[in-house]
Formats: C-alpha cells, structure tokens, sequence
C-alpha cells in the first residue's frame, strides 16, 4: 500500500507542470489564433481556439509550477513520506510546451477529420498533452526523462490523466470558464 500511495503520488507529481498548462490557457485564452485564420483543404488548420497568447501563458504556467515545486519537493515528501521528482530547467520546458504542442497537434487532427472548434475527439482529448509532454520532455531532457518515467509511473500516467482531465474538464464548465465540458 505504501508503495502504490508512492507510486501514484510521484507519478502525478512527475506531470503535473504538463497538467497545468491546458488550464491555464483555457482562462488566458483569446487574442490572435496561431494559423492566423488559415485553412487547409477548406478548414482552418488549427481554429480560433489554438492562440499565441492562450499556448504562452500555458507554456509559462507549466514552467513556473515547476519550479514552485522543486522549491517544495523536500518538506513535501518528508511530511507525506515520499520521494518526489524535481524538475531541471529544459524537463519542465520539454513538459509544458510539450504539453501545450501536443493540444495543438490534436486541433489539427481534430480540423483535418472534419471536426469543428470544441468538438470533441475522445481519446485524442485526454491524451494528447500527456504524449506531447512525454516526447518533448525525452528530446531535450532525455536521461532526465527515462529515470523519472519508469514504465510503473507511465501506466499511472496513462490511467490517472484522462479520468484528471475529464474531472477538471467538467469543473472548469460548471463553473463557466469553458465553452465545453471536455
Ligand atoms: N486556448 C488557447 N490556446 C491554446 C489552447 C487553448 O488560447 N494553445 C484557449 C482557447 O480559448 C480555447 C480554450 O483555451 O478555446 C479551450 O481549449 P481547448 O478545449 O483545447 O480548445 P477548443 O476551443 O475546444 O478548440 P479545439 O477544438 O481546437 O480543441
Ligand atoms: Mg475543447
Ligand atoms: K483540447
């Protein structure tokens, strides 16, 4: 029990500056649309809802929780007994603009198959971050990377984000800062 409590707890330690930075740009959102209002085959290549801003201040959010934690990871884990991940600088850049390209990876996707802003695409919706975090962090914090995403903690990973992102999803339109409950 002990080892699942510290499995589950560094796990979702491990990504939270890449759960961060969706949220952030949910409430930063607006301003200038990435593909500029472009399209590509008759639809727009990202949307209105892909924005320079919203992808800034999430990236930056990702970040800066980050290194609030590596502040904290110490008296943290001493106090609930666990040992938890710190965050060089280009792991927590990897995770959350990693995080931020993955999301706009999908809206790609997601135009490309005919969906339209705030569709949803399940699956792709829960994951896309998680797998955007996971490559970015590999390729500029590689050694980092390997050693802090056993095989163990990626399976949390994989389980625990989406029933994360659905709960948080849901919360965020309750309370009206989402257009949409996914
Ligand atoms: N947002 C942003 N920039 C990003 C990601 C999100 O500005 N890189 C903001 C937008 O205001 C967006 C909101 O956060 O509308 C919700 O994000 P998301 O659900 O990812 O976008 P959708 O509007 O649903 O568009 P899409 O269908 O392309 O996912
Ligand atoms: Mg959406
Ligand atoms: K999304």
């Amino acid at each position: 029990m002990a080892g699942l409590v510290e499995l589950v707890a560094g796990a979702l330690w491990a990504m939270l500056p890449a759960y961060v930075p969706n949220n952030a740009a949910v409430l930063a959102g607006g301003g200038a649309a990435i593909d500029g209002g472009r399209t590509w085959g008759g639809r727009r290549v990202l949307g209105d809802g892909k924005t320079w801003r919203g992808t800034a201040v999430g990236t930056l959010a990702g970040v800066a929780l980050a290194f609030a934690l590596n502040a904290v990871a110490d008296p943290v884990g001493a106090a609930v007994g666990v040992d938890l991940p710190t965050f060089p600088p280009l792991a927590a850049l990897g995770l959350a603009l990693g995080a931020m390209l993955g999301d706009i990876g999908a809206s790609f996707l997601k135009r490309r198959s005919g969906r339209e802003r705030g569709a949803s695409f399940p699956g792709l919706d829960q994951l896309d971050f998680v797998v955007g975090a996971l490559v970015l962090a590999l390729a500029l914090a590689p050694a980092w990377t390997l050693a802090t995403f056993t095989l163990e903690r990626l399976a949390v990973v994989l389980v625990a984000t989406p029933l994360l992102h659905v709960a948080t999803n849901v919360i965020a339109y309750l309370i009206g800062v989402k257009n949409e409950p996914w």
